[in-house]
């Protein structure tokens, strides 16, 4: 039996840009007869991104588009565990629903995983094509140094440790879910760290990272207080 995979979409305020990514999802595993769900995860988004999910779950249909919303913002580590509890495929994707992470690659994540039969495969704007289009020289330089020093402290073997677009097989989600502490930005670097504990088996593939054209980034000073702070935490602790 061909197996199924079921995408995770996390979403606050992603209005404009849900019914494009739900449309390229379907339109590339579609044609790759690649069977799949769609879960999305709104944490009841003030611009009515949950009416326009249930529009494109009339569209596509039941079986597609899961919608499993919450009543407010609880953030993307329990919004990750709360949409891996319905998920019925045998591998979970996870990535932003802003457009960042382009639907395309998926077909990349699912032919490398079979290749070695990864249990993990992240995508890394770091090797061979990959790249970011769009982000200011501040962005890419927080960016890069959050790389580099957490590749110094923690070592993982993983070029790209903070990018959030990656495939798993499910059970290694539900264990390493298990096995991660932190919370916020830190949470993806450390899904990689425990990986590598639990000597999971990790494929890359490149990716290009778009900046989000609709709706606002989150991405402050007091982000990146936070950012080293748990870096830090993790450092001591692993
Ligand atoms: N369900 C849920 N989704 C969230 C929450 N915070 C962010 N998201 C979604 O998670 C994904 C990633 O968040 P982003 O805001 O794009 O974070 P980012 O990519 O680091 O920063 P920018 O793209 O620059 O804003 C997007 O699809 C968001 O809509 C949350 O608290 N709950
Ligand atoms: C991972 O592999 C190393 C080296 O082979 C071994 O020492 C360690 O016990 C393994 N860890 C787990 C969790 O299996
Ligand atoms: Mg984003």
């Amino acid at each position: 039996m061909s197996p199924k995979y079921s995408i995770l979409l996390p979403t606050y305020n992603e209005k404009e840009n849900l019914p494009v990514i739900v449309y390229l999802i379907h339109k590339y595993l579609e044609i790759s007869e690649i069977e799949y769900e769609i879960i999305i995860i709104d944490d009841g988004s003030p611009d009515g991104t949950l009416e326009v999910a249930k529009q494109l779950e009339t569209i596509y249909g039941k079986d597609k588009i899961l919608l499993r919303p919450r009543g407010k913002k609880l953030g993307l580590g329990t919004a990750y565990i709360h949409g891996m509890k319905h998920a019925t495929g045998d591998f979970i994707i996870i990535m932003d629903a802003d457009l960042s992470h382009h639907p395309k690659f998926i077909l990349d994540f699912i032919k490398k995983q079979a290749e070695q039969d990864y249990d993990v495969v992240t995508g890394s704007r770091y090797i061979g094509n990959g790249g970011v289009s769009g982000w200011d020289f501040k962005r890419k330089l927080v960016s890069r140094g959050a790389n580099f020093v957490s590749q110094l402290l923690l070592r993982p073997k993983v070029s790209d440790l903070t990018g959030s677009f990656r495939l798993y097989k499910k059970p290694v989600l539900e264990k390493l879910i298990e096995s991660c502490i932190s919370k916020g930005y830190v949470f993806q670097m450390e899904m990689m760290v425990r990986a590598r504990q639990l000597n999971y088996t990790i494929g890359e593939v490149p990716i290009t990272f778009v900046d989000r054209v609709y709706g606002e980034s989150k991405l402050g000073g007091s982000e990146i207080v936070q950012f080293v702070k748990s870096l830090l935490y993790l450092f001591a602790t692993t």
